[in-house]
């Protein structure tokens, strides 16, 4: 069955991998999973086509079949449910690994969107540049209970699982930051799931959207 995901047409990151479809396609290319990329503006995202798929006319969705879902998590556990490669064979280890997962989201990327949009959406206001220390303070928080669990272990639990690959993935958006470089360890965790040839593969294809765009 053919599996359809939806990415920005333009890509405010240019390419460079930040947006929240990139995770669909990790997860993907991790499965071995082939799949078509609908490319959505801006405009269309909020018109009654694709609020069909997506109740908050965001990118990414995923259409399998008559399967249509939205939400970057719950699509990477689809993936791992549906297809071998991200969850671990024990039930408490898929368990975990789902853990993680909710972790990722839930947990470590909150404090990093709420630094996005103070800095791009209330970066003009007066009680700015108050408020990025306190919020930086609240990502290192969670970001030294990580490291701190992470340890010298190469994934979070056991085998690298969707778990990781989310929680890598929300953690890229902080290295423009230089916060996640204070983390030695988390760096290396960083860069090992960017090593994979997975990763490689969701990465070039999602920049092709925007070398295809500036040279077209
Ligand atoms: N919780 C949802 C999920 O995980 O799927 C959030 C989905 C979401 O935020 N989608 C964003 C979107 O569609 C794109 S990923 N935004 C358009 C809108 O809301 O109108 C967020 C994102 C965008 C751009 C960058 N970047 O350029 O660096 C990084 C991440």
């Amino acid at each position: 069955m053919t599996i359809t995901i939806t990415a920005f047409e333009r890509s405010p990151d240019r390419g460079q991998g930040l947006a929240r479809d990139m995770r669909v396609r990790w997860a993907l290319e991790e499965v071995g999973q082939p799949y078509d990329v609908r490319l959505v503006s801006f405009k269309a995202m909020k018109e009654p086509a694709h609020l069909a798929l997506h109740p908050f006319g965001q990118i990414p969705t995923y259409e399998e079949g008559d399967l249509a879902l939205f939400e970057s998590g719950a699509i990477v556990f689809h993936i791992a449910q549906r297809y071998p490669g991200l969850l671990p064979d024990d039930t408490n280890g898929q368990a975990r690994a789902i853990a993680w997962m909710f972790a990722a989201v839930g947990t470590v990327e909150a404090p990093i969107i709420e630094r996005q949009v103070a800095k791009f959406a209330e970066g003009d206001r007066n009680w700015s540049a108050q408020r990025m220390p306190l919020i930086d303070d609240r990502i290192r928080e969670r970001l030294a209970e990580l490291s701190a669990r992470l340890g010298n272990a190469k994934w979070l639990d056991g085998p690298f699982s969707a778990g990781d690959l989310m929680m890598v993935h929300v953690l890229l958006r902080l290295r423009i930051s230089g916060i996640l470089d204070e983390y030695s360890n988390l760096s290396a965790y960083v860069a090992r799931g960017e090593a994979r040839p997975a990763y490689k593969r969701a990465f070039a294809a999602q920049l092709t959207v925007f070398t295809a765009l500036s040279t077209g």
